[in-house]
Protein backbone atom coordinates (compact mmCIF):
# COMPACT_ATOMS: atom_id res chain seq x y z
CA UNK A 1 0.00 0.00 0.00
CA UNK A 2 3.06 2.41 -0.84
CA UNK A 3 1.11 5.15 -2.78
CA UNK A 4 -2.12 5.39 0.19
CA UNK A 5 -1.85 8.34 2.89
CA UNK A 6 0.16 7.25 5.77
CA UNK A 7 -2.72 6.06 8.10
CA UNK A 8 -3.00 7.94 11.70
CA UNK A 9 -3.65 5.66 14.96
CA UNK A 10 -6.56 6.89 17.59
CA UNK A 11 -6.44 5.05 20.71
CA UNK A 12 -9.89 2.94 21.19
CA UNK A 13 -10.74 2.29 24.20
CA UNK A 14 -8.81 -1.06 25.23
CA UNK A 15 -10.24 -4.49 25.16
CA UNK A 16 -10.53 -6.56 28.46
CA UNK A 17 -9.47 -9.98 28.91
CA UNK A 18 -11.33 -11.42 30.94
CA UNK A 19 -9.64 -13.66 34.27
CA UNK A 20 -8.80 -16.81 33.27
CA UNK A 21 -8.79 -17.93 36.39
CA UNK A 22 -4.95 -17.26 37.43
CA UNK A 23 -6.10 -14.05 39.08
CA UNK A 24 -4.92 -11.56 35.91
CA UNK A 25 -6.79 -9.51 33.92
CA UNK A 26 -5.33 -8.53 30.06
CA UNK A 27 -5.72 -5.05 28.44
CA UNK A 28 -5.51 -5.15 25.13
CA UNK A 29 -4.24 -1.88 23.62
CA UNK A 30 -6.36 -1.36 20.68
CA UNK A 31 -5.79 1.82 17.74
CA UNK A 32 -8.43 2.68 15.26
CA UNK A 33 -7.00 3.51 11.77
CA UNK A 34 -8.35 6.52 9.97
CA UNK A 35 -7.86 8.36 6.70
CA UNK A 36 -8.88 11.41 5.13
CA UNK A 37 -11.65 10.65 2.40
CA UNK A 38 -11.06 10.22 -0.68
CA UNK A 39 -11.75 12.79 -2.96
CA UNK A 40 -13.58 12.26 -7.03
CA UNK A 41 -13.03 14.88 -9.67
CA UNK A 42 -16.13 16.07 -11.81
CA UNK A 43 -14.78 15.04 -15.38
CA UNK A 44 -16.76 16.77 -18.18
CA UNK A 45 -17.06 14.98 -21.72
CA UNK A 46 -16.69 16.53 -25.15
CA UNK A 47 -19.77 16.15 -27.30
CA UNK A 48 -20.04 17.45 -31.23
CA UNK A 49 -23.46 19.39 -30.37
CA UNK A 50 -23.91 21.18 -26.40
CA UNK A 51 -22.72 25.06 -27.63
CA UNK A 52 -19.78 26.18 -26.19
CA UNK A 53 -21.23 29.04 -24.52
CA UNK A 54 -23.52 26.77 -22.55
CA UNK A 55 -20.29 24.49 -21.38
CA UNK A 56 -18.81 27.67 -20.26
CA UNK A 57 -22.05 29.15 -18.30
CA UNK A 58 -22.06 25.57 -16.84
CA UNK A 59 -18.47 25.79 -15.54
CA UNK A 60 -18.81 28.75 -14.08
CA UNK A 61 -22.04 28.26 -12.74
CA UNK A 62 -21.77 24.81 -10.65
CA UNK A 63 -18.03 24.74 -10.58
CA UNK A 64 -17.41 28.57 -9.58
CA UNK A 65 -14.70 29.63 -11.98
CA UNK A 66 -14.71 32.99 -13.78
CA UNK A 67 -15.24 33.13 -17.56
CA UNK A 68 -11.39 32.85 -18.43
CA UNK A 69 -11.08 29.89 -16.52
CA UNK A 70 -14.24 28.53 -17.59
CA UNK A 71 -12.95 29.23 -21.60
CA UNK A 72 -9.85 27.44 -20.99
CA UNK A 73 -11.26 24.76 -19.31
CA UNK A 74 -14.18 23.86 -21.66
CA UNK A 75 -11.43 24.29 -24.54
CA UNK A 76 -9.80 21.80 -22.93
CA UNK A 77 -12.54 19.23 -23.21
CA UNK A 78 -12.87 20.43 -26.97
CA UNK A 79 -9.77 19.67 -27.64
CA UNK A 80 -9.00 16.63 -25.61
CA UNK A 81 -12.31 15.06 -25.71
CA UNK A 82 -12.77 15.30 -21.64
CA UNK A 83 -11.41 17.70 -18.94
CA UNK A 84 -11.60 17.96 -14.90
CA UNK A 85 -13.94 20.55 -13.53
CA UNK A 86 -13.28 20.18 -9.85
CA UNK A 87 -12.16 18.10 -7.13
CA UNK A 88 -14.99 17.44 -4.20
CA UNK A 89 -15.87 14.85 -1.87
CA UNK A 90 -17.47 11.63 -3.37
CA UNK A 91 -21.42 13.17 -2.47
CA UNK A 92 -20.54 16.74 -3.25
CA UNK A 93 -18.90 15.68 -6.68
CA UNK A 94 -22.17 12.99 -6.95
CA UNK A 95 -24.33 16.19 -6.59
CA UNK A 96 -22.43 18.44 -9.30
CA UNK A 97 -22.66 15.65 -11.69
CA UNK A 98 -26.68 15.64 -11.34
CA UNK A 99 -26.58 19.31 -11.31
CA UNK A 100 -24.69 19.74 -14.84
CA UNK A 101 -27.05 16.55 -16.12
CA UNK A 102 -29.97 18.02 -15.27
CA UNK A 103 -29.31 21.71 -16.47
CA UNK A 104 -27.87 19.71 -19.60
CA UNK A 105 -31.19 17.85 -19.81
CA UNK A 106 -33.64 20.84 -19.57
CA UNK A 107 -31.62 22.60 -22.07
CA UNK A 108 -31.91 19.98 -24.76
CA UNK A 109 -28.22 19.39 -25.01
CA UNK A 110 -26.90 15.81 -24.68
CA UNK A 111 -23.47 17.31 -22.43
CA UNK A 112 -22.13 14.24 -20.28
CA UNK A 113 -20.15 14.71 -16.98
CA UNK A 114 -19.08 11.57 -14.11
CA UNK A 115 -17.45 12.02 -10.84
CA UNK A 116 -14.18 9.41 -10.61
CA UNK A 117 -11.56 9.04 -7.82
CA UNK A 118 -8.88 11.44 -8.07
CA UNK A 119 -5.86 8.85 -9.35
CA UNK A 120 -3.26 8.56 -6.37
N1 LIG B 1 -17.44 20.27 -28.95
C1 LIG B 1 -18.51 21.22 -28.69
C2 LIG B 1 -18.70 22.11 -29.90
O1 LIG B 1 -17.85 22.19 -30.77
C3 LIG B 1 -18.23 22.08 -27.45
C4 LIG B 1 -18.14 21.27 -26.20
C5 LIG B 1 -17.12 21.53 -25.31
C6 LIG B 1 -19.11 20.33 -25.89
C7 LIG B 1 -17.03 20.83 -24.11
C8 LIG B 1 -19.04 19.61 -24.71
O2 LIG B 1 -17.93 19.19 -22.62
C9 LIG B 1 -18.00 19.88 -23.83
N2 LIG B 1 -19.83 22.81 -29.94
Amino acid sequence: MATKTPKKSTPLAPRVQEDDGDGTVVLERRTQKTRPPSMYQVVMLNDDYTPMEFVVMVIQEFFSKDLETATQIMLQIHIDGKGVCGVYSRDVAATKVDQVMDAAQKAGHPLQCVSEPVPT
